[in-house]
């Protein structure tokens, strides 16, 4: 699989809700690639029976790790739910936003689900190995603001997404708050791949199609991010 943009195809405008115009991704190749203001989207890179298999890894991960609620900067508890693998974990509380070699319960994080670190080969092979898997679930009406990720210690190193389960309409701007975004929707299966300059792009989930795919045993949406940290 190419992973450089291969260009053509046109950008577009739409008519979105409201009437408002809504920027839309640029397809740049003939199906399966998209790119948003530098990130790329490849869409349909896992099949049925990897994502499941990737599920029950999940589950698995889950089951030694709980979901938690982290907590907004200003204190409230963020809509999204999360965990993670590997050698660090995100954690966010009354003491803020940081990678955590341990779980808030305090064991340590599972190790990262084989089949993810076999997608972060193909995808970065030129990059680090990851340190964090994070796992964000989107339950109903759960979203994500416009941010930035700037917790990690090196920005030369990619972020890779994988999306499994419901919809999701993703977001990204550039890497200053304010400007012109666009918007895609990821389905499961998608992988985003944010190097470059778009490693430091603004970007945010604002809804989820809730129920849209029967992958999960209940509805909602995973997010899968694998990351270097230090
Ligand atoms: C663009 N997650 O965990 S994944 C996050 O779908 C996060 O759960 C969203 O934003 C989600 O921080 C979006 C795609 C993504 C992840 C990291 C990025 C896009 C990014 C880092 C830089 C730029
Ligand atoms: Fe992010």
């Amino acid at each position: 699989m190419g992973l450089q943009p291969q260009g053509g195809g046109s950008g577009g405008q739409k008519a979105g809700l409201c009437g408002r115009k809504m920027a839309h991704a640029r397809q740049i190749a003939s199906r399966d690639e998209y790119l948003l203001n530098g990130v790329r989207i490849f869409s349909q890179v896992l099949g049925l029976s990897a994502q499941k298999a990737l599920v029950q890894d999940l589950r698995d991960v889950a089951q030694k790790a709980p979901f938690f609620h982290p907590k907004t900067a200003r204190g409230r508890k963020m809509s999204v739910q999360m965990t993670a693998a590997g050698h660090f974990g995100w954690v966010s509380d009354g003491k803020g936003y940081r990678y955590e070699p341990r779980h808030p319960s305090g064991g340590a994080w599972p190790p990262i689900p084989a089949a993810l670190l076999a997608l972060w080969q193909e995808f970065c092979p030129n990059a680090r190995a990851p340190e964090c898997c994070l796992i964000n679930y989107y339950g109903q009406g759960a979203r994500m603001g416009l941010h930035q990720d700037r917790d990690e210690t090196d920005f030369d190193q990619p972020v890779l997404s994988l999306s499994l389960g419901d919809d999701a309409l993703f977001r990204v701007g550039g890497t200053t708050r304010g400007g012109p975004t666009q918007s895609h929707w990821l389905r499961s299966g998608d992988v985003a791949l944010l190097d470059g300059s778009a490693r430091l792009a603004y970007h945010g989930i604002d809804r989820i199609r809730f129920g849209s795919s029967d992958l999960l045993s209940r509805a909602g949406r995973l997010n899968i991010t694998l990351r270097v940290v230090r």
